[in-house]
């Protein structure tokens, strides 16, 4: 695809959004390639993707602003629609994703990096939301997932003064799991992206399932929406191995499906 490249290595995939020169932003044909890109991973073979971006310094500086300057207000709602069915096609996979940001992730490239399950930094990240200074609302979910993954008070101050942070406060917040220098950012994403490919492939799948849709409910329905996910792994072979190899005091094979 034009603007996005797509690398699966054994179980794991990277997706690079590659339009370097514009700091990786978002115009329509990018939206539009990640989207046939997400459309086009194996769930078969993947088990965990990793996202990036192109270059040294930036992850992704927004959607495109100059695509944008001249949009009217169908066309405004209509590009944001697009952001946000691809970012929610990416939260609502089934499998794990992690964000290798790797520069800049501002405006609609922090909303990207938030669409995913991980986020993992390079020492060089800024996170931003800086649309109020544009003119525009965050459009592709920034009000409402930054919301809920940062303290409230923090995620409002980044949103209605467009204060940027950096990787240490992002880690210090919870916006990110780890923070490396730039070099050692995408072998700790594949090391990751590895050891979660290497579980039971359903399991995972189901994990996934129950922490997002959960926290979509009140606690009761939760927990038994949590009950049918966990009944669902059983009589799995990687239930039947993964239990029998702890039994049996040896290492599981393989888990396969
Ligand atoms: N859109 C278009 N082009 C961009 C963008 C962008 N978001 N960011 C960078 N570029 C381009 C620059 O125009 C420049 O191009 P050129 O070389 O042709 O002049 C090139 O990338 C390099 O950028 P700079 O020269 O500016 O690089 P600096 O190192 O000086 O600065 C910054 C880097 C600080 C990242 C700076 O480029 C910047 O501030 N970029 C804009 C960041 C921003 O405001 N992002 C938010 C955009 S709004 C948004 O994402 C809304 C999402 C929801 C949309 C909903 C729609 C309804």
């Amino acid at each position: 695809m034009g603007f996005v490249k797509y690398e699966p290595q054994g179980a794991v995939a990277v997706i690079t959004i590659d339009r370097e020169k514009a700091l990786n932003a978002l115009n329509s044909e990018v939206l539009e390639d990640l989207d046939k890109v997400i459309d086009g991973v194996d769930l078969e073979t993947i088990r965990c993707l990793i996202i990036t971006g192109a270059g040294q310094k930036s992850f992704v500086a927004g959607a495109d602003i100059g695509e944008m300057s001249s949009l009217t207000q169908a066309e405004g709602e209509a590009f944001g629609k697009k952001g946000n069915a691809v970012f929610r096609k990416i939260e609502t996979l089934p499998i794990p994703v992690i964000a290798a940001v790797n520069g800049f992730a501002l405006g609609g490239g922090c909303e990207l990096s938030m669409s995913c399950d991980i986020r993992l930094a390079s020492e060089n990240a800024t996170f931003g939301q800086p649309e109020v200074g544009l003119g525009i609302t965050a459009g592709f979910g920034g009000t409402q997932r930054l919301a809920r993954l940062i303290p409230t008070g923090k995620a409002k101050e980044m949103l209605y003064a467009c204060t940027n942070i950096k990787a240490a406060d992002a880690l210090s917040w919870g916006l990110v799991n780890a923070v490396y220098p730039a070099d050692e950012l995408m072998p700790a994403a594949l090391k990751l992206a590895g050891k979660i490919a290497n579980n039971a492939p359903i399991a995972v799948r189901n994990t996934k399932k129950a922490i997002n849709d959960g926290l979509e409910m009140g606690m009761d329905d939760a927990i038994a929406f949590e009950a049918k996910q966990f009944g669902g792994c059983f009589e799995s072979a990687d239930q039947k191995e993964g239990m029998a190899a702890f039994l049996e005091k040896r290492k599981h094979e393989p888990f396969q499906n």
